[in-house]
């Protein structure tokens, strides 16, 4: 890669680098003032995302705050779920709600298929985004893993455990599989069109990953994962897409991670022990300070942060990021301090 090359697709291309690329996943939201001041002309969050402008706004609000490398689509999740009619709201101070979630065989048997023009607002998004963006700063496209899409729809709401979900897919293991499969071929279809909008990389959220012990998580999470991954390297538009996998507090060792084959493994703010050697060569790594770090001194996120510094400073294909996303409650001022003391290190 040339001298040119943004600095997230040499990482993501394993390039040992000086200074890291920096983003932060919820890098556009509420703890931002400036995107409060948009949210409050809307009452339904998905109505906001259904209007390109928009989300063009929201996205480049914290490269323009903070000046980072890559920005990422301003969207959600869910758009899959309520594109496959499953009447997806978000509910002041509750989060998603499902008017339709899936809760029988028949739910699951008479869905509608999935269109992915219906999702044109986003990939009219992505458009609008990458053409208000520097050349320079590539842009994210996204989607959640099959599992985590399930998730939501079969328990209709979000859930600590989400005991419904799993009850459900123990009584009825064909049908969940089959629902599985269908979400993973919509994340594929959907993807695909955020390429050819124009999205530079993917990273596909497994959010919901903490809740499957070893087995399930590779059975029902992991495995969709990986054909959702092989159709995107085996298709022409999308083959040379750098590809990242968020997965939140996986139950698995880090060779179940590496053998996903994303080119990129974001790790999880306590996935302290994934095995640095056995990656090197085969993914680059993504992370993973602990959000809540930010809510400390500067004397402790200095600390903190130049022990994650120290630990990547020789591993080729290193993103510097957060172990999960950025909280309401996050000072707009540590972003700005955390993503200097990076770059001075
Ligand atoms: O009222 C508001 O302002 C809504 C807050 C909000 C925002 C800013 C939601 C609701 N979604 C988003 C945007 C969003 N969501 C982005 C783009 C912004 C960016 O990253 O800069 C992305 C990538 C997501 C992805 C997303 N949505 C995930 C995966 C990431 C993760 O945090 O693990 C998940 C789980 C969702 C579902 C969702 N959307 C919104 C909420 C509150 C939730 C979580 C609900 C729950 O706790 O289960």
């Amino acid at each position: 890669m040339n001298d040119s090359t943004p600095l997230l697709l040499k990482a993501l291309n394993k390039e040992k680098l000086d200074i890291p690329p920096i983003w932060y996943m919820r890098q556009a939201g509420r703890y931002m003032p400036e995107y409060r001041v948009v949210r409050s002309k809307f009452k339904n969050f998905l109505d906001m995302c259904k209007n390109p402008e928009v989300c063009c706004e929201l996205a480049l609000q914290p490269i323009n705050a903070f000046n980072l490398d890559a920005a990422i689509l301003f969207s959600d999740i869910l758009t899959i779920p309520d594109a496959f009619g499953l009447g997806v709201e978000f509910i002041e101070n509750e989060g998603p709600v499902f008017n339709n979630p899936i809760e029988s065989i028949d739910d699951i048997n008479n869905l509608i298929p999935f269109d992915p023009d219906s999702l044109s607002y986003v990939y009219e998004a992505v458009t609008n985004i990458k053409d208000a963006l520097p050349k320079n700063i590539p842009l994210i496209g996204f989607c959640g893993s099959p599992w985590t899409l399930a998730a939501y729809s079969i328990e209709g709401r979000s859930s600590k455990d989400f005991n419904k979900t799993i009850n459900f897919i123990k009584k009825y293991k064909d049908e969940s599989h089959f629902f599985l499969s269908r979400l993973s071929d919509a994340c594929f279809l959907y993807l695909r069109k955020q390429v050819q909008a124009g999205v530079d990389v993917i990273q596909i959220f497994d959010s919901w990953a903490n809740i499957l012990n070893n087995q399930e998580l590779n059975e029902l999470s992991f495995n969709y994962i990986k054909s959702l991954i092989f159709a995107l390297k085996n298709d022409p538009i999308t083959a040379n897409i750098p590809i990242i996998l968020f997965a939140r507090d996986p139950k698995c060792n880090s060779d179940a991670l590496i053998e996903t084959s994303a080119d990129c493994i974001s790790l999880y703010w306590s996935m302290n022990d994934f095995c640095l050697e056995s990656a090197k060569g085969l993914t680059a790594l993504q992370g993973n300070l602990n959000p809540k770090i930010l809510l400390e001194s500067k004397e402790i996120i200095k600390k903190e942060v130049h022990e994650i510094l120290k630990k990547f400073k020789d591993f080729p294909g290193y993103i510097f990021n957060l172990g999960h996303g950025l909280t309401p409650d996050i000072n707009p001022e540590m972003v700005k301090y955390l993503t200097e003391i990076v770059r001075e290190y």
